[in-house]
């Protein structure tokens, strides 16, 4: 939508500006204020936060604050309004907390590595560093533009080399350890070799370690290390010359783009041993302030659940062995279901149908075996997600049956597609009562359904009308052989069941994690080169610390090794691959100089996220990754402050949800691996986390649902038009949805700085709503967040003159109330995170200062309200401040504190009602009682008007808060 308010942008409009007084809070005005604080704090260091120790030493107070943005990857298109929300947040809150005294580190950074500056280079030959240090340039003017306080000097990008040299060296630690599950922690792989070689440890493979050859050692290790080669399935598509993710994969087989034939092919891959972690990753969350939003989504990824693995006989005499979550709903299993794909399958499936077998068991097939190569064939597209997620519920009977162990009840034995080859054992026990799938399926074959889980107000023998998957005690659990579980809630019934099944040999407890190791390696060229090389009997070798960094080799091509699309035998060949020279190394490895080969894969781009805010803290330390000392500052745990089980961590983490889970595991699990190895002090990356909302915007579509430029649609009577290549104009429909280059709905933050001033653009964006929520942006209404501040301007300034306006007159009683309140408030808002309600706040004093001083404001009370509004429109106040005669900017405070003695009330105002409506109004003293609010009521000459002399019925007293007359 075009905007046409140039009376709201006076500095862009020629006529306006004829008129504009000569000292008026204009755009133009605050673009050369804010340019010049700018370069006033550049200039003064204003936001160098000083370490205990190394290069960036000071004198460090004890009160610091870590405060830190998911830092952004640069990409071509630059910065949209939508990003810079959760920098501005921080940038506010790092202000105010600088401003309170805290020795503050707010920096930021440059996720740099990743896919399409590597895919720009394949298509242009213009190398990718080239590309990302452009974008890197404009990421930087975009955000200086917006006066965040960030301390320059620690600015990291993770394709810097000095950056991923530490990469490198994090990988090698990670490498060269093992998970010590007696200790709980990791350790140095040299502790196990020491283990082997004292025999404290078995060697695996029963040899004395000294008899192994250095291969056969190298193999053991590999076992043990957190970081391993594994061979892993992979989509490979050797007319691309990639590794395929399988969303990249079509239904039939090929690659998405350019339509190639893909085959499942085992690759050596670097494996990060994320799993052994799992627990610690779990229970730590407990101990860390972040949205349980994103801790559920945490404890769901790892997915650790207790139950049992159970042995159903079968008259194969060999039993079906199945996983389940719910061991304690065992008599309620009246069938089985194995995975088409289960080994036992063909060794069940019977001759022929029972006699009496139900004609929807059998898939209208003749056999049972001719039912399962039916079946089999028929599902044989399906990807796991569509087969679980499908509610018509399909699968053939085997003719077989299996004996209950808690009950010794004969049930059907099923394959269906709901059951996956590759979870748990392959095979289920159906519960219909308590398990949807389950339910769907039984009521689709006609299966028994029993309830063995009591729900709160329904009869235990009445049938279920949907599985029940609630809490409840166990009903209907009992047998002959003394087991009886009735009565006892499911975590109790489980461990009942499981002891009982462990004492006959039928079944085993267990605990299972839906997390897997991390695949660690891409065949690409923009990541960080692996520190490893191989000897020519193909044996991994760690690399030396001594030998960091490993840097990227200048290729002329960056494009993968493609090969015949048919050739199926083609192995993967990473563009690394082709700097030959590099690849092919004599190296002295500490037994002489030999030859090697580097490793061609590249870290994947999580890499550098996994721990760049320890970088933050020490970012020139040449010598270490951070020094302790640093560390310990900053990130360190602080018991007195945070609890005795405080992990320590950053002090506040801002960014978007859809970091959820990956980022934020992998980070959890390095800085884990660093804590065990004693190189940092804490053991948790981020202690607080807060995810900001999304700006959205609207967006435009035309009749065939192409969108078209939102600024260039014309509003008219609540439809929406817009003018064609050819001037036509065509009417155009509205969406709404995130802002960005694709839905053609972008606004940056340049054309709003440059129209209304960043200050304005800072307080709108504060003010559109809590920090959590999404919100829409309106360009129109970003003029009320600039009257506000010309508003706050003219206090201190004369728009014609440029003199002050300020007087030395006293403060009255009213405006001194108003002052501390808002003191308080604000203070209190910037604490929490609510820069929308702290700059209401400032709004409402601004507008009582303005209404009530018609001729000048006291200064007692303008400099308070400058000083508050530093945080969010920093140039502006620190103008206002030098303009009313400081020296010192305001960066470093003061910052106001509210007087108690004004805070309270002294004296409350009551509505009064008569009859329910309300006629008056009477002030007493606050401390009044209720007799002296009731005379006071009666005795106000209005409410007098009103009784007439009648005597009231009732005169009821809310204390501080209205008098009812009841007549
Ligand atoms: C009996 C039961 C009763 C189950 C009940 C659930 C509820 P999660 O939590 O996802 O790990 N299951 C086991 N292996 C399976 C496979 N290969 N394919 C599909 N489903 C499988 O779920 C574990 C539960 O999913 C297991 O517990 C099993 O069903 C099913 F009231 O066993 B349950």
């Amino acid at each position: 939508m075009s905007d046409t308010g140039t009376d709201t942008r006076a500095g862009t409009n020629e006529a306006a500006r004829d008129l504009t007084p000569p000292f008026r809070y204009t755009a133009e005005l605050a673009g050369e204020i804010e340019r010049r604080w700018q370069a006033r704090w550049n200039e003064l260091g204003s936001f160098h936060a000083p370490n205990p120790a190394g290069p960036l030493a000071g004198e460090v107070p004890d009160d610091k604050l870590f405060v830190l943005d998911m830092f952004p990857y640069p990409s071509g298109a630059g910065l949209h309004v939508g990003h810079p929300l959760g920098f501005i947040a921080t940038d506010v809150y790092a202000r105010y907390h600088r401003m309170r005294g805290h020795n503050v580190l707010h920096t930021m950074g440059f996720d740099s590595f990743g896919l399409p500056a590597e895919q720009y280079a394949v298509q242009t030959g213009t190398h990718p560093r080239t590309t990302t240090e452009a974008n890197i340039e404009r990421y930087l003017a975009q955000i200086r533009r917006l006066g965040l306080g960030h301390d320059e000097r620690r600015r990291v990008a993770t394709t810097d080399t000095e950056f991923y040299h530490w990469t490198q060296w994090i990988f090698l630690q990670i490498y060269n350890a093992w998970y010590d599950h007696d200790l709980g922690r990791a350790r140095h792989i040299d502790t196990l070799i020491g283990q082997f070689e004292s025999g404290a440890r078995a060697v695996p493979g029963g040899r004395p370690w000294a008899v192994l050859t250095a291969a056969e050692q190298h193999a053991v290790l590999e076992d043990y290390r957190l970081v391993y080669h594994s061979n892993a399935l992979v989509n490979w598509c050797p007319g691309l010359g990639t590794v395929l993710a399988n969303e990249e994969v079509t239904a039939d087989g090929r690659s998405e783009r350019g339509n190639f034939p893909v085959f499942r092919k085992h690759l050596q891959q670097w494996m990060m041993r994320i799993t052994t972690y799992a627990d610690r990753l779990l229970d730590d969350l407990d101990l860390l302030d972040w949205p349980d939003k994103v801790k559920t989504m945490q404890r769901n990824w790892i997915g650790r659940s207790r139950g049992a693995n159970v042995e159903f006989a079968t008259p194969l005499g060999r039993d079906i062995e199945v996983f389940t979550t719910r061991p304690d709903t065992l008599f309620g299993a009246t069938y089985m279901v194995l995975a088409p794909e289960h080994d036992m399958v063909d060794a069940l499936v019977a001759d022929r149908w029972p006699d009496d077998v139900d004609s929807r068991w059998t898939g209208g097939a003749r056999t049972p075996s001719a039912a399962v190569s039916a079946y089999r064939a028929a599902i044989a597209s399906k990807s796991d997600l569509e087969r679980q997620e499908n509610r018509d519920k399909t699968g053939v009977f085997l003719g077989t049956y299996a004996t209950n162990p808690v009950n010794g009840h004969e049930i059907p034995v099923f394959i269906a597609d709901y059951v996956l080859t590759g979870y748990g054992t392959g095979a289920i026990m159906a519960v219909p009562g308590h398990d949807e799938r389950d339910f769907e399926f039984a009521t689709a074959f006609g299966l028994e359904i029993v309830r063995v889980v009591s729900q709160p107000g329904v009869d235990p023998n009445a049938p279920l009308e949907a599985a029940y998957a609630g809490d409840g005690v166990a009903v209907n659990s009992a047998n002959a052989e003394g087991l009886d579980i009735n009565g006892l809630a499911v975590e109790a019934a489980k461990s009942h069941m499981i002891a009982w099944l462990e004492q006959r040999g039928r079944g085993k407890g267990t605990v299972q994690y839906k997390l897997r190791d991390w695949l660690f390696a891409r065949q690409r060229y923009w990541g960080e080169p692996f520190p490893i090389v191989y000897d020519e009997d193909g044996v991994a070798h760690a690399l030396p610390e001594s030998m960091l960094p490993v840097e990227l080799p200048a290729l002329s091509d960056y494009a993968p090794v493609t090969f015949d699309p048919d050739d199926a035998s083609s192995e993967p060949s990473p563009p690394l691959a082709k700097a030959a020279d590099w690849v092919n190394v004599e190296l002295d490895l500490g037994d002489g100089l030999k030859k090697y080969r580097r490793d061609t894969n590249v870290m994947p781009q999580w890499a550098g996220s996994s721990w760049y805010q320890l970088r933050y803290i020490d970012p020139t330390n040449s010598d270490e990754l951070c020094a302790k000392e640093n560390e310990a500052y900053w990130v360190g745990p602080r018991p007195e402050i945070h609890g005795p089980r405080d992990p320590g961590g950053v002090d506040l983490y801002v960014g978007g949800v859809e970091h959820a889970v990956l980022h934020l595991l992998y980070a959890r699990f390095w800085h884990k691996v660093l804590h065990d190895l004693g190189h940092v002090t804490s053991s948790e990356p981020y202690r607080r986390l807060f995810n900001q909302g999304y700006i959205q915007a609207f967006a435009y579509t035309d009749s065939r649902g192409v969108y078209v430029a939102a600024d260039e649609v014309e509003e008219r009577e609540g439809a929406f038009f817009w003018r064609n290549v050819d001037g036509d104009e065509v009417e155009v429909y509205q969406e709404y949805g995130k802002m960005g280059k694709s839905l053609k709905n972008s606004v940056t933050p340049d054309e709003i700085a440059e129209n209304y001033g960043a200050d304005t653009l800072r307080v709108y964006e504060m003010s559109m709503g809590p920090l959590d929520a999404s919100r829409p942006w309106a360009t129109k209404d970003v003029v009320g967040a600039h009257r506000f501040l010309q508003r706050a301007w003219r206090l201190v300034v004369d728009e014609s003159s440029g003199q002050l306006r300020v007087t030395s007159e006293d403060l009255d009683e009213r405006t001194l109330r108003i002052l501390h309140k808002t003191i308080a408030g604000v203070d209190e808002e910037y604490a929490s995170l609510r820069m929308n309600t702290a700059g209401a706040k400032l709004i409402e004093l601004t507008n009582h200062l303005t209404k009530a001083f018609p001729n000048g404001a006291p200064r007692t009370a303008v400099e308070p309200l400058v000083l508050m509004m530093a945080p969010l429109a920093p140039h502006t106040a620190e103008e206002l401040w030098s303009r009313l005669g400081h020296e010192s900017p305001l960066a470093h405070g003061p910052f106001p504190i509210a007087d108690e003695n004004w805070l309270t009330e002294d004296s409350v105002e009551y509505p009064i009602q008569i009859n329910g409506k309300v006629r008056g109004r009477v002030t007493v003293p606050a401390d009044a009682s209720r007799e002296q609010v009731e005379a006071a009521a009666l005795e106000d000459s209005k409410i007098a008007g009103f009784i007439e002399g009648r005597t009231p019925r009732k005169v009821i007293v809310v204390p501080g808060k209205m008098v009812n007359v009841v007549l």
